[in-house]
């Protein structure tokens, strides 16, 4: 019930173009006073600088850089995806989390969202660089009533809702690379990684799970020559509630229109126009083997078409296949 009160309190104050009066707040949300100067305090504990004037009421002067589960929920403009988030500081992995509590009834929608994530992990067990207070490492649990054999698409559903995001926050020019990656000035700003339980014909539940670079200022190592962020590449740190929103109002959309057809009929043609590699030479990685192809851009079940050295023309699936530029990881 608290955190729900603040939730539609930070809501209302954000709503109000300028102050809000107490007693307003109180009649909207039938509370106390004593309620709302309570969920007042805590909001300054939390880093809000909030301005209180006798006679005119409260006002925010400065949010926190803080994607708390009020915060985000707070601003999310969406019907069922993240109407519930579960906030962590520290995390081992938020798709670890996430398949913890699938299973629950009313799980579908619940965005889980971590500061940090000790051992993030991309595919197939690699890992996923999460430091504190700097990017967005987020699972989304989702229960469709889908084919398992189409769940796969929901993998270039969320990279088109993430680049659409980052693209209106930021107005960078992100791209994707097949199928979930999402890179500006070539190199990876995010990586996707679509976890599913199963049975032959039916869904228990998706975890989707996405990181975003947002504000990181330095990479390890290992992975400097293919990282980016997008505070790096736009100058100036970015807004991760914005973002956080942004994406999951952009995907609710597509997941809706996907859902119409299960497939990317609906999709493809947006997903192609914002494809790293469309109509460019690409290598494909395969077991140890590469060869190099003409890429075209997905068909509507998400597979990547491509011409090979004979003319002709195959569709790639993903998930076995690892794509490379020509000189280098775009
Ligand atoms: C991915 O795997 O790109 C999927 C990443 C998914 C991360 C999210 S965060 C929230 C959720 N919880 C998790 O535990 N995971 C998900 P893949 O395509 O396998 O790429 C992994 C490779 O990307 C690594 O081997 C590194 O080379 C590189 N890498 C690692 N951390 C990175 C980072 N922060 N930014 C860019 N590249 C990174």
């Amino acid at each position: 019930m608290h955190s729900n009160t603040k939730t539609q309190i930070l809501r209302i104050l954000r709503k109000s173009n300028g102050y809000i009066s107490g007693q307003e707040i109180c009649e909207s949300l039938n509370i106390s006073r004593t309620a709302v100067w309570k969920v007042m305090n805590q909001l300054k504990e939390d880093g809000y600088v909030i301005e209180a004037v006798p006679n005119k009421g409260y006002y925010i002067k400065e949010y926190p850089d803080n994607i708390s589960a009020e915060e985000i929920m707070s601003r999310m403009q969406t019907k069922v995806i993240a109407k519930k988030v579960i906030y962590f500081l520290e995390v081992d992995s938020t798709n670890n989390q996430a398949k913890i509590i699938a299973d629950q009834a009313d799980s579908h929608g619940t965005l889980l969202i971590s500061e940090q994530q000790k051992t993030g992990r991309g595919r197939r067990g690699r890992n996923w660089s999460s430091p504190a207070g700097t990017g967005i490492w987020m699972s989304l649990i989702l229960k469709p009533n889908i084919n398992p054999a189409n769940a796969s698409m929901l993998t270039l559903v969320t990279a088109l809702a993430v680049v659409s995001g980052i693209v209106e926050v930021t107005n960078l020019d992100a791209r994707i690379k097949w199928p979930n990656d999402v890179v500006v000035s070539g190199k990876k700003v995010c990586g996707i990684l679509t976890e599913m339980s199963s049975e032959l014909d039916f869904i228990n539940h998706l975890v989707i799970g996405i990181g975003i670079n947002a504000n990181n200022k330095e990479f390890p190592e290992d992975i400097k020559g293919v990282a980016t962020s997008l505070s790096i590449q736009c100058g100036h740190v970015i807004s991760r509630q914005d973002l956080v929103a942004e994406i999951m109002k952009r995907f609710e959309e597509y997941y809706h229109i996907f859902l119409q057809t299960e497939d990317l009929s609906g999709l493809e043609d947006e997903y192609n126009k914002i494809l790293v590699h469309r109509n460019l030479p690409i290598k494909i990685q395969n077991a140890g083997e590469t060869t190099e192809v003409y890429a075209l851009g997905i068909d509507n079940m998400g597979r990547l078409l491509v011409k090979d050295s004979n003319n002709e023309i195959v569709p790639i699936l993903s998930g076995e296949v690892s794509v490379r530029g020509i000189s280098g990881y775009v």
